[in-house]
């Protein structure tokens, strides 16, 4: 099974990523703190939703295809500036190209967060867009397999697994077939699939959030919406039209890219009010490196105000968690 997914994978990416034009995807350059991607069949309405939650103007139609490029918008909340990109519509098949399907799809590896736009009338086309995404490698609300491969040049393999059922000899032939004769293994997944372990092994595999967005909601009742809550769960019920529930969708967006808000403070100076986005589980070595690529090399130590320290102006190291709002000043040498 191993052995046949690793030659469809090189027809679907290797080759032809690399050498044709074709494949390369949409050339999308990615701007603001995180960057959001609307994925949906045509005519769902994203183009009208991406309308609605930014600047942007893409053109939205009753007729199909009409968005053919991708359209990126910026979104502004709480200090942050999030790209939300308008994609052309997915159709079943698009990850084996059909229509600009894995252009499309290819677009969607790069960001922080999925967008499923679904029509009020086609909820369960969900599983769809959940098998196309697979099929280019994206993985949608899974974490990445507690699974480390560590190579080497000499030595064969060695298996440490002390919680999977996988036989060893298994997880050598798969390792053994995607060319790694050397090194070691960690598994610490337990129930670890064959199915993830291949996509470790595979390695270009891409796990990303995601939100269901389910748009058209005025053209249905209270009654209609509770049926479909049967069949697909947490989603968001909008209007991308009629603008019902776009500001707790942007909330929501903003939540799910769990980002923490830095406030920086200058020596001598007031507070900065434009804080720093970063994302949670943020490091001063982070912050350092996203105002300047000298800060790390000429870092000396930092004091933080806020909720990540014991007491106010506690001095720290470059490896110190930050929390959201946290206030910080830096000391070069
Ligand atoms: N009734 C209703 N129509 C909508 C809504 N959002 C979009 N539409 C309509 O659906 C059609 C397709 O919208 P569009 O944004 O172009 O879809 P896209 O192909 O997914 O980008 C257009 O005629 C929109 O006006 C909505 O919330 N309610
Ligand atoms: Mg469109």
């Amino acid at each position: 099974m191993a052995k046949l997914r690793r030659e469809l994978d090189e027809n679907k990416h290797g080759k032809n990523v690399s050498s044709g034009k074709e494949n390369e995807g949409f050339n999308v350059r990615k701007s603001g703190d995180a960057s959001v991607v609307l994925v949906g069949l045509p005519s769902v309405g994203k183009s009208t939703l991406l309308n609605a939650l930014t600047n942007a103007k893409s053109r939205t139609g009753s007729y199909q295809f009409t968005t053919l490029t991708a359209v990126p918008g910026m979104m502004e909340y709480n200090g942050s500036k999030i790209q939300i990109l308008d994609l052309p519509g997915i159709v079943e098949g698009a990850s084996k190209g059909r229509g600009l399907g894995r252009k499309v799809l290819s677009v969607a590896r790069n960001a922080d967060l999925v967008l499923m736009v679904l029509d009020v009338f086609q909820p369960e086309l969900l599983d769809m867009l959940e098998r196309e995404l697979h099929e280019v490698g994206i993985r949608i609300n899974k974490k990445h397999p507690q699974v480390f491969i560590e190579k080497a040049h000499y030595g064969g393999i060695a298996v440490h697994d002390q919680v999977s059922d996988i036989p060893d000899h298994v997880v050598k032939e798969i390792l053994r077939i995607h060319g790694i004769n050397n090194g070691r293994i960690i598994i610490k997944e337990p129930n670890l699939t064959m199915d993830q372990l291949i996509d470790v092994v595979t390695g270009n595999r891409i796990y990303l959030p995601s939100l269901v967005v389910l748009n058209k909601i005025d053209l249905v009742d209270g009654k209609f919406i509770s049926q479909i809550e049967k069949k697909v769960q947490n989603f968001i019920p909008i209007s991308a039209d009629r603008k019902i529930n776009i500001d707790d969708l942007k909330s929501l967006i903003y939540d799910k890219l769990a980002f923490i808000r830095i406030f920086l403070k200058p020596k001598g100076d007031k507070i900065d009010q434009e804080p720093l986005i970063m994302n949670q589980d943020c490091t001063i070595r982070d912050v350092c490196q996203k105002i300047h690529r000298n800060f790390v090399k000429d870092f000396k130590h930092a004091y933080v105000w806020g909720s990540s320290v014991k007491f106010s102006s506690q001095k720290v190291g470059l490896d110190h968690r930050l929390n959201d709002k946290d206030v910080l000043r830096i000391i070069l040498k």
